[in-house]
């Protein structure tokens, strides 16, 4: 083909696809603005850190709000809500919020028994047990299982959002009092993905921007290994991001991963693997991403608390 033809052809093909993404941006973003103006707006100026850090100070409350009711007892054991507090404002990160094996345990129970929706699409439900059979029914992998608005029906799990010990850690991290934003639990499996389908599953690095201050607790509920899909972090960058990625907000996701490694460092890439019950805390709005397990499963639950409530905010992402 002549180049200048071929350079036709490209601009034609190009053309129009960069239209309908544009047209898909702005109904995005006029969907949420029309829907929840609040969260609308954070998405557009709490990228900034000095934003955030100036809006999260409008909601500090003096009194010490992390001095929470006793009445409901803790399943935790020894945790330093102090040092996971600096741990996370130090490093993004704070260890040390582990599950007892008997929560482990009712937890897979109920994951075992429990319809959960193959990459969280609600009309594809499967028992976990039958996963094998579900895919052959479908014909297709299933990278993900989602328990979705069936993990209401845990009792456990509803007794973990009102923890003491999570909320104790959440309103000194926060400064205000915890409102609960979020929880999920979920399978990864090892399969064959797309980078499109690693994004969707934020299996690339990416920072959530939930709220102006929020904080999310993940806990393994299997034996994560390297082989096993772990949360991997890098250290310190939900502060001090470089501007560039603070402009392109929840867009950082579709940037090569090793370019964002290579902006602050290898040294600073912590990979989170231990037996299942390990827990631990982010401020994720550092750089963070769930890996694609290469061979063994990984189910995880995450339950997340913010200073302000926008409903439910994964369907407008
Ligand atoms: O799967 C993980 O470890 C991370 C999940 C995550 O980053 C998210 O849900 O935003
Ligand atoms: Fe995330």
């Amino acid at each position: 083909m002549e180049e200048s033809s071929k350079q036709m052809t490209t601009v034609v093909q190009t053309y129009p696809n960069l239209l309908s993404k544009l047209s898909d941006y702005c109904k995005k973003n006029y969907q949420c603005l029309v829907e929840k103006p609040g969260l609308f707006w954070l998405r557009k100026i709490g990228r900034f850190e000095l934003i955030r850090n100036a809006i999260s100070l409008l909601f500090q409350r003096t009194e010490n709000t992390y001095q929470l009711s006793q009445e409901q007892p803790t399943v935790f054991q020894n945790v330093d809500v102090d040092a996971v507090v600096s741990g996370i404002k130090t490093d993004s990160y704070g260890i040390g919020v582990n599950l007892p094996p008997s929560v482990v345990k009712e937890i897979r129970d109920f994951a075992d028994s429990t319809l959960c929706f193959a990459n969280r699409d609600s009309k594809l439900g499967f028992y976990y047990p039958e996963k094998e059979k579900a895919q052959a029914e479908l014909g297709q992998q299933i990278r993900l299982g989602s328990y979705l608005h069936n993990l209401k029906k845990c009792e456990v799990v509803k007794r973990l959002e009102t923890d003491p010990t999570l909320l104790a850690i959440a309103a000194k991290f926060l400064g205000a009092p915890p409102v609960h934003m979020a929880t999920e639990l979920w399978w990864s499996f090892p399969v064959e993905a797309t980078f499109n389908d690693q994004l969707k599953a934020a299996q690339v690095y990416h920072y959530d921007l939930d709220d102006y201050r929020f904080i999310k607790f993940f806990f393994y509920l299997t034996d994560v290994d390297l082989s096993a899909g772990p949360h991997i972090l890098i250290r310190g960058t939900h502060k001090n991001k470089k501007f560039f990625h603070q402009l392109l907000g929840m867009r950082c996701a579709s940037k090569d991963d090793q370019e964002i490694v290579s902006c602050y460092g290898a040294d600073k890439v912590v990979a989170i693997c231990g037996e299942a019950g390990l827990g631990f805390a982010e401020d994720s709005t550092c750089f963070h991403k769930g890996t694609l397990p290469t061979s063994k499963e990984r189910l995880l639950l995450q339950i997340e608390y913010s200073i302000n409530s926008y409903g439910a905010i994964r369907a407008l992402d």
